[in-house]
C-alpha cells in the first residue's frame, strides 16, 4: 500500500451552502470531484498527526463509494482512526453525538438531508468541527478558498475496507473502527427523558406512526420506539433506508411525507405522529387530524422543557433562526430566558450552545434540538413530546390549543417558490433589498423596521450579513424573504409569514385564511408574479 499523490485542478463550485456542500451525484462522480473537496478540508483542518475522524452518512446512493474514497484519502493524510458507523450510516445527530463522546477531532457528514436520493439526485458532504456541530463560517469559507488553489490531492492505494463488521481494520498506518451506528445515540436519549413513562405510555393502548421515510432514521427508531420503548412492531412505517428512499423527497412536511398524514388522518388514527427527513435531523410532529408548526414545536418543548429528567432543572437560554415564529420569544419571557436570534442554518447555535447561553433551539424548517449534541434532531424531538405527552396524558392538539390560549398563537406559514431562474431569484431580492419601506403603510399595516438581517455572533463576535430582507410590521407581524442555500437547480425562494393572534376565538383559523391578507401583500411587494410568472407557491408548510 503505498500514498499517492494526484494533480488536480480546482473545480469553481464547492461553496458550501447552509448546511455544506450540495450538488448532483452526477457532479460528485466527476473524477476528482469529491477528493478536491475532501483534500481542502484536510489542507484547512490544523489537526495533529494521528487524531480521530468521525463518519457517515444517511445511506444514499454514492455513499457507499464516497465513504471509501474519504477512508483512504484519510489514511494518506494523516489521520489515526476514523470511526465509521457500519454500512457507512451514521444520522447527522448521531455524529454529533459520536464525534462529542469520544472527543474525536471532527467529522465527516455525508448528506443531502431532505434533497432526493438516487443516481440522478443529490449528493452533500459537510464538515463538524469537535464540538459536534456543523464548522462554523470562518471554517467552511476557508475551505471554499482551498478549493479554489487546490493542486494536488493524496490517495492510499489501498483495496476496499469491509465497513459492514463491527470492530477494527488496519488501513495504511490508520485505524478503521466500524462502530454500531445507533448504540452511543439511543444511551444518550435514554439519559435525557423518562423511558419508564413513556413505556407506560405506550402499555395503556397509545398508539404511534413514525414514517421513517425510507431514510436513515429506520433503524434508530426501530430500536428506540419499539425495541427499547415497547411500541408494538409496525409503529414505524418506511423503516427500510434505500439508497433513493424509494423514490420521494425525505422531507418530513405535509406534501411530502403523505403516508404518515394518511394514517394520522380519521377517528381510528394513532394519538400521535412524527416524520423525520434523510439523515435525521429534522422531525415533523402531528397529533390525529392535527399538525404542530415547527415554530409552535419549540415553544411547546420549551414550556414543557421541566418534565425531561434532563431538562428537569430548567433551561439557559432558547435560540431560533430568524425567520421561526416568535412563538418561543413568549415563552422565554414567562420563563425569564433570553432568546437568541440567529441567521438560518445550525451552524449559528453552536456558540450560544458551547456558552451555555441556550439549551433548546430551532428552526422553522422541522429542526428542533439542544444542548445533547450540536446539531437538530429529528428523534430527540419526537421523544421529547413523547414525553410531554406521557406525563400530560392529553392529546397533541389539547396540548397545542391549550398553550396558544396561554401565550396567543403566532400564526405562520412558509411558502417556497422552489426552482426558478437564478437571476430572476436575484433581482426579486435585490429589488427587496433597495425597496424604501420603513414608516410606509400597506394595507392596514404600518412597517416599523424593513433591512437585511445581519448577525454579530454575541461568544465569538464574528458577524454574517445578507440573512433575509425582513419587513416587520408595528404589529409585531412579519414578512421575511431569503434564498434557499441548501438546493441544486436553480434558485428557491422562500417567503415567511407571520401574525400574532391574542384572540382565542380566533385560534382554530386555518392559517392560510387568517394570514390572507399578509400573503397578498407579501406577493406584492416581492413582485413575485411580475418578476417569476409563480401565481403559486410550490410548497406550502
Ligand atoms: C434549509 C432550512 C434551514 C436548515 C437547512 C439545513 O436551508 O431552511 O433552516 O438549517 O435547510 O437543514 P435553506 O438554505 O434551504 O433554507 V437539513 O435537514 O437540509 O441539513
Ligand atoms: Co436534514
Amino acid at each position: 500500500m503505498s500514498v499517492k499523490t494526484v494533480a488536480t485542478t480546482p473545480f469553481a463550485d464547492q461553496k458550501p451552502g447552509t448546511s455544506g456542500l450540495r450538488k448532483k451525484v452526477r457532479v460528485f462522480e466527476r473524477p476528482n470531484y469529491l477528493e478536491n473537496f475532501v483534500q481542502s478540508i484536510f489542507d484547512t483542518l490544523e489537526s495533529p498527526a494521528g487524531a480521530t475522524l468521525v463518519m457517515g452518512g444517511d445511506g444514499r446512493y454514492h455513499n457507499r463509494t464516497a465513504v471509501q474514497t474519504i477512508l483512504k484519502m484519510a489514511a494518506a493524510n494523516g489521520w489515526g482512526r476514523v470511526m465509521v458507523g457500519r454500512g457507512g450510516i451514521l444520522s447527522t445527530p448521531a455524529a454529533s453525538c459520536v464525534i462529542r463522546k469520544y472527543r474525536a477531532f471532527g467529522g465527516i457528514v455525508l448528506s443531502a438531508s431532505h434533497n432526493p436520493g438516487g443516481p440522478n439526485e443529490d449528493f452533500g458532504i459537510k464538515y463538524n468541527i469537535g464540538n459536534g456541530g456543523p464548522a462554523p463560517e470562518k471554517v467552511t469559507e476557508a475551505i471554499f478558498a482551498r478549493t479554489k488553489a487546490i493542486g494536488e490531492y493524496r490517495i492510499l492505494d489501498a483495496a476496499d475496507v469491509d465497513i459492514d463488521s463491527l470492530g477494527e481494520r488496519v488501513l495504511g498506518g490508520m485505524v478503521v473502527e466500524v462502530i454500531d451506528p445507533v448504540a452511543d445515540y439511543a444511551a444518550l436519549m435514554e439519559t435525557l427523558f423518562d423511558f419508564d413513562a413513556i413505556r407506560a405510555l405506550f402499555g395503556s393502548g397509545f398508539r404511534m406512526a413514525f414514517d421513517a421515510m425510507h431514510a436513515v432514521t429506520g433503524p434508530y427508531a426501530r430500536e428506540i420506539l419499539e425495541c427499547r420503548l415497547g411500541a408494538p412492531a409496525g409503529t414505524v412505517l418506511n423503516g427500510e433506508p434505500r439508497e433513493d428512499f424509494g423514490g420521494g423527497h425525505p422531507d418530513p412536511n405535509l406534501v411530502h411525507a403523505h403516508d404518515l398524514v394518511a394514517a394520522m388522518t380519521g377517528k381510528d388514527a394513532p394519538d400521535f405522529g412524527a416524520a423525520s427527513d434523510g439523515d435525521g435531523d429534522r422531525n415533523m410532529i402531528l397529533g390525529r387530524d392535527f399538525y404542530v408548526t415547527p415554530s409552535d414545536s419549540l415553544a411547546i418543548l420549551a414550556a414543557n422543557a421541566t418534565l425531561c429528567p434532563g431538562y428537569a432543572r430548567g433551561l439557559a437560554g432558547l435560540a431560533r433562526s430568524m425567520p421561526t415564529s416568535q412563538a418561543a420569544d413568549r415563552v422565554a419571557e414567562r420563563l425569564g430566558l433570553r432568546c437568541y436570534e440567529t441567521p438560518t442554518g445550525w451552524k449559528f447555535f453552536g456558540t450560544l450552545l458551547d456558552a451555555g447561553l441556550a439549551t433548546l433551539c430551532g428552526e422553522e424548517s422541522f429542526g428542533t434540538g439542544s444542548n445533547h449534541v450540536r446539531e437538530k434532531d429529528g428523534l430527540w424531538a419526537v421523544l421529547m413530546w413523547l414525553n410531554v405527552l406521557a406525563r400530560r396524558r392529553q392529546s397533541v392538539a389539547d396540548i397545542v390549543r391549550g398553550h396558544w390560549a396561554e401565550y396567543g398563537r403566532n400564526v405562520y406559514s412558509r411558502h417556497d417558490y422552489e426552482g426558478m431562474e437564478a437571476s430572476a431569484a436575484n433581482a426579486l431580492m435585490d429589488h427587496l433589498r433597495q425597496a424604501s419601506l420603513g414608516g410606509r403603510k400597506l394595507g392596514g399595516y404600518t412597517v416599523a423596521l424593513h433591512d437585511d438581517f445581519a448577525y454579530t455572533d454575541p461568544v465569538d463576535g464574528s458577524t454574517s450579513s445578507h440573512q433575509g430582507v425582513r419587513v416587520v410590521f408595528t404589529d409585531g407581524s412579519r414578512i421575511v424573504y431569503r434564498l434557499s442555500g441548501t438546493g441544486t437547480e436553480g434558485a428557491t425562494l422562500r417567503v415567511y409569514i407571520e401574525r400574532y393572534e391574542p384572540d382565542a376565538a380566533r385560534h382554530h383559523l386555518d392559517p392560510q385564511a387568517a394570514l390572507a391578507d399578509l400573503i397578498a401583500l407579501a406577493r406584492e411587494l416581492a413582485e413575485i408574479e411580475a418578476r417569476t410568472g409563480r401565481t403559486e407557491p410550490s410548497v406550502i408548510t
